[in-house]
This record gives structure tokens, C-alpha cells and sequence, in this order.
């Protein structure tokens, strides 16, 4: 792997007060591996609450940010109420709310150039449909979305790329260590061609989908999977803590 080992809970949609808080007292107790780091993303609404429960050991990421300047925009976070409440991170994933691809270029590379001039670091996720990996344009389409935050970002030193291919995301159909590591290796090679060498070597590649206690031992093994974003198996602390745990 490359840098410090890096995983990420997304909880997505889940939870309430009572569910939120056994999750937060299970990973205060749980026991971390030092070398990592670890953060989650709690629904906006129960940020506050998860920041003032959680260890300092764990950062806290927005799920989701505005492109610019908060203002009169309906259901929207920005950046800035983020960082207020003390998030360090956003997921910016390129496959949100069925945009067109031309739409999703223009936004995404805005949202994350906004996040870092601000100061938050951005996990930046990428990854195929079933039928784009079928039809054999895996690579091409991760190209593109990379591309989308390329021509935006002026620095990728607060950057962790998440490769998570759609047709592995909460089917339980995890992509194969080996299926992972070509991508992975792929957007590293795409990386020192297309912005540096020394870009390429430090950017953290985590992968996405299904990821669970059971299969991320194998999963780390692989060279280039730098950490994970885990969704479904980050909702229960002790399997949490496992993912963590099988930094290599
Ligand atoms: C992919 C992943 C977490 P899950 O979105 O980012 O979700 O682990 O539930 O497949």
C-alpha cells in the first residue's frame, strides 16, 4: 500500500439516536490500530451528536457538500457548516442522484475544489455500472469521473480516491481482490500520466463495495488497496474495528 492505511464508515441513510449512540460507545471501546486512519459519516442530521460522543480518534465526513457558498438552497450542507461542527472530510461520489455525465463532470470538480480551498479533505469516489464493466469500459469510465476532479483540484495532498464499482455497492457482491487491484493499479498509472508521478505514489486508493469483516484481510493484501469505504458492515462497531484492523 501507499501512505497510512485509511478506512471510512459511510452510514449512509441508517440510523437513529439509540442506534447512533450504541455505534458511538462501540467504537470508543473498540481497540484501533494505530497506523490508520479512521472516519465516518454519519447522516447530517446526527452529525453534532456523533462529534460531541465520538473518541477524537476518529474523523467525522460530511456525506455530501454544497458547491459553493452556503445560502438559499433548499436541503443543501456546504462546506462551511461542516467544518462548524467540526467534519474534516466529505464523500463526493460522482454516481449521486443519476446525473447526466457531462452535469456530473462540471459539479463534482467544482464541489471538490470548493471542499479543499476550504480545507476539508475529500474522498472522491468513482467506479463502473455492471453493464459499463460488461461492455468493457471499466477503465474508461473511472478515467473520466478521475478526469472530473483533475481539471478542478489544484492539489491532491487532501485527496483519498474510493474506487467502489456500482454493481458491488450493498449487493454483498464484492469485487475479487484481484478485480480491485487492476482498477486500483489502473487509476495510479492514469494518475502519474495525467497529473504526477509523485501524485500517483501518494494518493491513497480505497476501495469501495461490500467490504465486511469476513473478506478485507484478502482485500488488503492487494499492493495498491490503501484502505476501504465501507457502508453496511460500518453500521456494527465490532466488525468496524475488524476492517480497520487488517491493515497489513
Ligand atoms: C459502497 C459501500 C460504502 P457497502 O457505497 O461506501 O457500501 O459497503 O454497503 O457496499
Amino acid at each position: 500500500g501507499t501512505g497510512k492505511f485509511f478506512v471510512g464508515g459511510n452510514w449512509k441513510c441508517n440510523g437513529t439516536k439509540d442506534s447512533i449512540s450504541k455505534l458511538v460507545s462501540d467504537l470508543n471501546s473498540a481497540k484501533l490500530e494505530a497506523d490508520v486512519d479512521v472516519v465516518v459519516a454519519p447522516p447530517f442530521l446526527y452529525i453534532d451528536k456523533v462529534k460531541n460522543s465520538l473518541t477524537d480518534r476518529i474523523e467525522i465526513s460530511g456525506q455530501n457538500s454544497w458547491v459553493g457558498k452556503g445560502g438559499a438552497f433548499t436541503g443543501e450542507i456546504s462546506v462551511e457548516q461542516l467544518k462548524d461542527i467540526g467534519a474534516t472530510w466529505v464523500i463526493l461520489d460522482t454516481q449521486k442522484g443519476g446525473m447526466s455525465l457531462e452535469k456530473m463532470i462540471s459539479f463534482i470538480g467544482k464541489k471538490a475544489a470548493y471542499a479543499l480551498n476550504e480545507g476539508l479533505g475529500v474522498i472522491a469516489c468513482i467506479g463502473e455500472k455492471l453493464e459499463e464493466r460488461e461492455a468493457g469500459k471499466t477503465f474508461d469510465i473511472c478515467f473520466q469521473q478521475l478526469k472530473a476532479f483533475a481539471d478542478a483540484v489544484h492539489s491532491w495532498d487532501d485527496i483519498v480516491i474510493a474506487y467502489e464499482p456500482v454493481w458491488a455497492i450493498g449487493t454483498g457482491k464484492v469485487a475479487s481482490p484481484e478485480q480491485a487491484q487492476e482498477v486500483h493499479v489502473a487509476v495510479r498509472d492514469w494518475l502519474k500520466k495525467n497529473v504526477s508521478p509523485e501524485v500517483a505514489s501518494k494518493t491513497r486508493i480505497i476501495y469501495g463495495g461490500s467490504v465486511n469483516g469476513g473478506n478485507s484481510a484478502e482485500l488488503a493484501k492487494k499492493e495498491d488497496i490503501d484502505g476501504f469505504l465501507v457502508g453496511g458492515a460500518s453500521l456494527k462497531g465490532p466488525e468496524f474495528a475488524t476492517i480497520i484492523n487488517s491493515v497489513t
